[in-house]
């Protein structure tokens, strides 16, 4: 197996996603726990030898990191992806296209021994900030060299997944990545056939495509990317945005791909999905076969969860048949108490050791834990949450959010109601989620009566607007979405050969007021053409733990315990005569590239639009090196260039 792994033909690819750097970064304990368990991973890649770490979006859990969060990750890959390691693997695509730039390995002024890639997520997808471009965070760190952004879309009416195509020996391996968009923005556009992949003609390529979206777990049918609209040659879906750890590759619902979902590497909310152990994953890949090795993160605050009953917890019984009030309280505290200790128990079991204890960044104050109660209080009283967990402080490093009080659940053996979604909602919100969605519910409903309709500007384009503003922190949303809606409504009344002197308009619009019903048709029409930089959905509210700083103990032992099976390869890294190339390619880079936010040109994506109908083979085996999987032939080879074409999904 060692030798396999020592095979030039071998990439080896590290993948995690939704780092969330910066994540609870004013709160003294929990504050630097994004950054250790992504320095963990850094140092995971190095020493297993990846030729590149793979990220799937989320690295910064801000969409405007604060200075703070950008110089601690700017450290962290000044010190683990800038070496003079050498890179074993060349890339075949156009750079310019895929990234914007070189890729940063190959520019002759910097070192980079970990090349990075990554696509950007919902929380740190690109904003304008009032300006004519969009950048993201991710662009900060690309400019600098320090990683490879890509994914992006540069359309505002079609999407086209354009691959990086990379090389190592005879492998190849083609990267499709999608940038978050809008869930649905991208579903009405899968529907509308204006997803685009554009494969290689010559060649055969591993293909893996990386995206950050809701995932179809029972959600809403416009709200998530379904796994039937990726296209069946895929051979590896890598699935960020959703939190829970499913690294283990898993055969997809359509039976053509596998789909590999890392899951975030600090717990971004107390959910029971986030409280599963965390982990990156090893991808090798050789020809058509792969194999993906979890490796279990240690840098990772212990978290457990749990739920409890009131009406039906024994200790209380007494007091329900009572019915004392104060007395009540303080059963209940007390039962809660008992509860809650125990989970800090149970959380301290869980903690593995650390795998490093030379951290440039370590976890502070570690021996705390993260717990989270929740608790059906249906026929008692709810408690305060901060003065309950005063008794927790210096154990607990939630302690103003350890319980969590509902009374949806009626006793256990009735039947758990589903929520069903009202039409214009999204999915079922997290608790956190809630105060923000509940305005935009709230001016939705506003603006749906009938007399209080807005005329030109959308319900919805007001809230993405109200996003932004809040969750994104740009100042302009509102006003950019104004200007936008004015642009499209003009080009609208240009096309119906409307008056266009102002004069006409005022006239038409005294005379002729718009119907009541909705936007104008036009508007409606070409809204496909809206902006690009839609905020998301709001960000989860950090739960405020205060916590009381207690002295950080040093993290101990090293220890190389992963859960698979593969023993780390020693690095080894063809030296590879790339300076010569080099030069070469930082020679021919003078493309100016043009944004196409108005690009106005028909999309005939739709011509020959039914793609081959999807195969259900046979449920692949892990085993990774064998039973290579049927793929097309390749067409006709092309010479030179990269050649591509482009493949319609359905
Ligand atoms: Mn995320």
């Amino acid at each position: 197996m060692a030798e396999e792994e020592e095979d030039d033909d071998v990439f080896t690819i590290m993948v995690a996603t939704d780092s969330h750097l910066g994540y609870c970064d004013r709160d003294a304990v929990r504050g630097t726990d994004s950054f250790a368990a992504f320095e963990e991973v850094l140092r995971l890649a190095n020493d297993r030898g990846a030729d590149f770490l793979l990220l799937a979006g989320d690295l910064f859990h801000d969409n405007k990191p604060s200075r703070r969060t950008l110089f601690k990750t700017m450290s962290l890959l000044r010190r683990y992806a800038l070496s003079d390691a050498a890179v074993g693997f060349e890339v075949l695509s156009d750079q310019e296209a895929n990234f914007r730039q070189s890729v940063n390995y190959e520019d002759p002024h910097v070192s980079v021994g970990l090349p990075i890639f990554s696509i950007h997520g919902n929380h740190d997808d690109p904003t304008r900030e009032g300006g004519v471009e969009a950048l993201a965070a991710l662009d900060l760190l690309s400019v600098a060299n320090m990683l490879n952004y890509f994914g992006r879309q540069g359309h505002a009416d079609r999407v086209e997944v354009s691959p990086v195509l990379l090389r190592k020996g005879n492998t190849r391996v083609a990267l499709y990545g999608l940038g978050n968009m809008r869930d649905e923005r991208l579903n009405r556009m899968w529907q509308q056939k204006r997803v685009r992949f554009l494969r290689p003609r010559d060649g055969t390529y591993f293909s893996i495509f990386v995206l950050h979206q809701n995932r179809d777990v029972g959600r809403g049918r416009n709200t998530c990317v379904h796994e039937s609209m990726i296209p069946a040659w895929i051979d590896l879906v890598i699935w960020g945005h959703e939190h829970e750890c499913q690294i283990k590759p898993r055969e997809s619902a359509v039976g053509t791909f596998r789909v590999c979902q890392p899951g975030s590497s600090v717990a971004c909310s107390l959910v029971e999905g986030e409280a599963k152990p965390k982990h990156c994953g090893l991808l090798q890949v050789r020809g058509a076969e792969f194999r993906l090795t979890p490796l279990r993160l240690t840098c990772v605050r212990p978290f457990v969860c749990d739920e409890v009953v009131l009406n039906e917890a024994p200790e209380l019984q007494d007091d329900m048949d009572e019915g004392d009030g104060a007395d009540n309280a303080t059963a209940v505290r007390d039962c809660l108490a008992a509860r809650v200790e125990a989970l800090v128990e149970r959380a301290r079991k869980t903690r593995s050791a650390f795998r490093y204890d030379d951290m440039l960044l370590p976890m502070a104050a570690p021996d705390q834990v993260l717990v989270r109660l929740k608790v059906d209080h249906t026929g008692f009283a709810t408690l305060n949450n901060a003065k309950f967990g005063g008794q927790f402080v210096g154990r607990v490093a939630n302690t103003s959010a350890i319980l969590h009080f509902s009374r949806q659940k009626q006793a256990s053996t009735s039947a758990a109601k589903t929520w069903v979604p009202t039409e214009g909602s999204r999915e079922p919100v997290e608790e956190g989620e809630l105060a923000a969605a509940a305005i935009d519910q709230l001016i939705q409903d506003q603006l749906d009566g009938q007399e209080a309709k807005l005329q030109i500007l959308e319900e919805t384009k007001m809230n993405e607007a109200l996003n932004g503003f809040v969750d994104k922190q740009d100042p302009q949303a509102f006003a950019e979405e104004v200007e936008r809606t004015l642009v499209r409504e003009q080009k609208a009344q240009y096309k119906r050969g409307d008056a266009t002197d102002p004069e006409s308009i005022r006239a038409k619009y005294r005379q002729a007021p718009p119907p009541a019903k909705k936007a104008p048709a036009a508007v409606d029409a070409s809204s496909e053409e809206d902006s690009d930089d839609a905020p998301k959905k709001p960000a989860k509210k950090k739960p405020a733990a205060r916590g009381r700083k207690k002295a950080a103990a040093p993290p101990s032992s090293e220890d190389e315990d992963s859960e698979g099976e593969a023993p780390p390869p020693p690095r080894k890294r063809a030296a590879r005569a790339s300076r010569a190339r080099k030069q070469a390619s930082y020679a021919d880079d003078d493309d100016d590239d043009d944004e196409e936010e108005e690009d106005d040109e028909e999309d005939d994506a739709s011509a020959d639009a039914s793609p081959p109908p999807k195969k259900k083979r046979g449920a692949r085996k892990q085993a990774p090196w064998k039973d290579p999987a049927p793929r097309a032939p390749p067409k006709a080879p092309q010479p030179a260039s990269i050649d591509m074409t482009g493949w319609d999904s359905d």
